[in-house]
């Protein structure tokens, strides 16, 4: 914990109170000097802190942002999140997981920034990452299971994304094959997943997260692949970001465990539950060519199951799936 996060934690621990400068500098064991200069750095942040002659300081006060401290004080998860990385600015926190990952960092390691200069989307497109507003978080896995099972865990973060969003704030999130985020066919949240192995190794796996929170309609640029939208846009209300990202790191660890004791089955099923599509009548543009058929599902390896009027199954690895209006 930074000296600045302990001040912020002491002033936590007895709302309303006011602590004495020599108080907190003894606590602390740096001079009364410095605590001012930490004080300061926190008004800058956008805690109000009010100082008082003879009494000292008092936490008047919060801004919405990601701590360490505030996020990992009882979590309850077995793997994810005992280790919070969290930087002002990156250029994309899948890229530094996986910077993290070559010195070493542990499995369930999380990275959280309230900016992203190189936001990533797939295929080289860009994720618009507006500061303090939104979250951008990215989860080291370090799955031991064969390389080609990997394309499974991608539904993971989609399937703890739609499930948090839905249950903390009651809109109606649903999945994209293969895993973009929708509410009333509006894109919340995007998802990234990473992966390095070797023919018989996994060496790490990144969960790229960011979801649409605080942001508001005018900080959408336009030409946007989808529509887009925001918690705050759908709720009307503006949302703390910390109980977010403490449920999504707690269901990522618990679908997590469920999949390394039982496999893709029970998240083949909770995916499937958050999708529109299945058994409605679809076309699937390939890119060379436009193909139509009733989806029936997830594959084992993550591709989509399609049944052809001719009674064959196609599996798409790949493509643009919109429904067929019946
Ligand atoms: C995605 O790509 O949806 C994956 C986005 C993953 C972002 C997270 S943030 C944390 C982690 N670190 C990273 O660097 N990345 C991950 P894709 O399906 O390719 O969608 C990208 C397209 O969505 C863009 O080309 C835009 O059209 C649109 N887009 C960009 N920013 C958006 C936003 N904030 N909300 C909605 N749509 C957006």
């Amino acid at each position: 914990m930074t000296t600045r996060e302990q001040i912020v934690q002491l002033f936590r621990n007895r709302p309303g109170e006011y602590i004495s400068g020599q108080e907190l500098s003894r606590v602390l064991h740096i001079s009364r000097a410095a605590i001012w200069k930490q004080v300061e750095q926190l008004r800058e942040l956008g805690f109000e802190i009010e100082a008082r002659r003879a009494c000292g300081y008092r936490l008047l006060e919060s801004p919405d942002l990601l701590l360490p401290s505030d996020l990992v004080s009882d979590l309850a998860t077995l793997l994810v999140g005992h280790q919070i990385h969290c930087v002002e600015t990156t250029a994309s926190t899948n890229q530094l997981a996986q910077q993290m990952v070559v010195e070493g960092a542990p499995e369930g390691q999380v990275v959280l920034a309230e900016t992203q200069t190189a936001g990533r989307g797939r295929m080289g497109r860009r994720w618009e990452s507006p500061s303090g507003v939104n979250i951008y978080c990215s989860v080291l896995l370090k799955p031991q299971i064969p390389p080609h099972q990997a394309p499974q865990l991608t539904f993971l973060s989609a399937v703890a994304t739609a499930e948090v969003l839905t249950e903390l704030y009651d809109i109606n999130a649903r999945v994209k094959w293969p895993n973009d985020i929708l509410v009333g066919g509006r894109k919340i949240a995007g998802l990234l997943n990473e992966l390095s192995a070797e023919t018989e190794q996994i060496h790490s796996l990144v969960l790229g997260i960011g979801i649409n929170v605080n942001m508001t309609a005018d900080q959408f640029p336009a030409g946007l692949r989808y529509p887009a939208t925001s918690v705050r846009i759908e709720t009307g209300e503006l949302q703390s970001r910390v109980p977010l990202v403490r449920l999504l790191l707690q269901r990522i660890d618990f679908l997590y465990a469920e999949f390394l004791e039982q496999g893709f089955a029970p998240l083949r099923r909770r995916w499937e539950a958050l999708f529109d599509l299945l058994d409605r009548q679809v076309e699937v543009d390939l890119g060379p060519r436009i193909i139509s058929g009733v989806v029936g599902g997830l594959e084992p390896d993550g591709a989509l199951r399609l049944f052809m009027p001719d009674g064959r199954i196609e599996r798409v690895v790949a493509g643009d799936v919109r429904p067929i209006a019946s």
